[in-house]
């Protein structure tokens, strides 16, 4: 299965994610997620985390792919978040940061495992942005976020991202952001580029979800508004899908 395939020819229809961090969920709840997912029309299944303390990552995308047939892709929050189990991989370059273990140092030591690990690649342009608060992954990242009302910068970076072959964008607030990206932001990153646009952190509900896609996001990533109340994922994916 190709998956950038099914992410880039599906548009203009807005796809929807659900972002599984295996330090978060127990055994029995990722059987609950991965069904409702399935039953949901979710899209993919994203698995990772900025910062993980167990060492629970395959036995989570092992749990998933025993429970549904949807496609994982890990969202790794560093090297060592690498695992032939799942479909592909975002191989993140972190371009609103100036951190050279994360827009090219990290790479070089995963490349030979990701190649002997069969999983696809997607070269993908990760921008973090500010959201109100410090996130895990700014801190951890060691790196700025771009400002909430800069778009501009948003928008150049996605640029350059893309000149250098990246191919897909991510826009994030962080997990758990206060606030989501803004609209604007977007709206405008959007207009810059001509790869697909994943938008996540702080979406919290149908509402949000349906006002980013309508900017121009083509995928949503939402994690702990599912994590902490399921019945959500049905909200939101039908809000993302009616569009
Ligand atoms: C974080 O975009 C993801 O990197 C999802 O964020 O958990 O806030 O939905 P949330």
């Amino acid at each position: 299965m190709n998956i950038y395939k099914k992410l880039k020819e599906g548009a203009p229809k807005k796809k929807f994610a659900v972002l599984i961090d295996p330090d978060k969920y127990s055994g029995q709840e990722v059987v609950e997620i991965a069904r409702a997912s399935e039953k949901n029309h979710v899209d993919f299944l994203f698995v990772g985390g900025s910062l993980l303390m167990r060492d629970h990552l395959e036995r989570t995308i092992l749990k998933i792919k025993e429970y549904c047939s949807l496609p994982v892709i890990i969202f790794p929050g560093s090297n060592m978040q690498v695992n032939r189990h799942a479909d592909a991989i975002l191989l993140l370059s972190l371009i609103s940061g100036r951190n050279p273990e994360l827009l090219i140092g990290q790479h070089v030591v995963a490349a030979p495992y990701i190649k002997e690990s069969g999983l696809e690649v997607i070269p993908t342009g990760y921008i973090l942005v500010d959201s109100g608060a410090q996130t895990t992954a700014s801190y951890i990242s060691n790196t700025w976020p771009v400002p909430y009302h800069k778009k501009d910068i948003a928008m150049c970076t996605a640029m350059a991202g893309e000149m250098l072959g990246l191919r897909m964008i991510y826009l994030d607030g962080g997990s758990g952001a206060q606030k989501f990206v803004s609209p604007e932001m977007v709206k405008g990153v959007k207009q810059s580029i001509d790869i697909p646009l994943v938008v996540g952190g702080g979406i919290r509900n149908a509402t949000a979800a349906k006002q980013i896609c309508e900017a121009g996001a083509d995928l949503v990533v939402v994690g702990n508004a599912i994590e902490e109340n399921l019945d959500q994922l049905a909200r939101i994916s039908e809000a993302i899908h009616n569009l």
